[in-house]
C-alpha cells in the first residue's frame, strides 16, 4: 500500500483542487504551479507511488489516463497544435509527489524535450 499524499486527498475530496475530470478510475486537476497555459495532472484514483510500482492489473487504468488526456486536450483546445505528456519517476526523473501522475502541458510550444 502506497503512502498517502496530497493527490490522494484531492482524489477523495479531502483537499481542494480545480478538478476538471473525475470518474471511478482517474482524477484530473489543474497543477498548482502551472508551467504552461494548460497544465493538468491526471492521476489514478488508486495510490500507485511511482512507475516502478505499476502492476499488470493497472494496465486498464493507465491506458484510461491516455484516453482522458486526449479528451482534456480536445476540451482545452490544444489537441491540434499539440501538447506534451510527462510522467516523472523518482529523484532523477524529478518526481516530487509520490502518487503516480501524468502532466498534460500545452497552450504554447513546450520547448526542448529534456534539459541539457
Ligand atoms: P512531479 O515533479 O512530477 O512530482 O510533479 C508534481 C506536480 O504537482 C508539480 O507540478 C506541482 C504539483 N502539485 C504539488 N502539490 C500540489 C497540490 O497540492 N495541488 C495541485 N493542484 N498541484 C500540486
Amino acid at each position: 500500500m502506497s503512502e498517502d499524499t496530497i493527490f490522494g486527498k484531492i482524489v477523495r475530496g479531502e483537499a481542494p483542487a480545480d478538478i476538471v475530470f473525475q470518474d471511478d478510475r482517474v482524477t484530473a486537476f489543474r497543477d498548482i504551479t502551472p508551467q504552461a497555459p494548460t497544465h493538468i495532472l491526471i492521476v489514478p484514483n488508486k495510490a500507485i507511488a511511482t512507475v516502478n510500482d505499476v502492476k499488470p492489473e493497472d494496465e486498464e487504468t493507465l491506458g484510461h489516463m491516455f484516453v482522458v488526456a486526449a479528451r482534456l486536450a480536445e476540451e482545452e483546445g490544444i489537441a491540434d497544435d499539440g501538447y506534451r505528456l510527462i510522467v516523472n519517476c523518482n529523484r532523477d526523473g524529478g518526481q516530487i509527489v509520490f502518487h503516480l501522475h501524468m502532466h498534460l502541458l500545452g497552450g504554447r510550444p513546450i520547448g526542448r524535450m529534456v534539459a541539457r
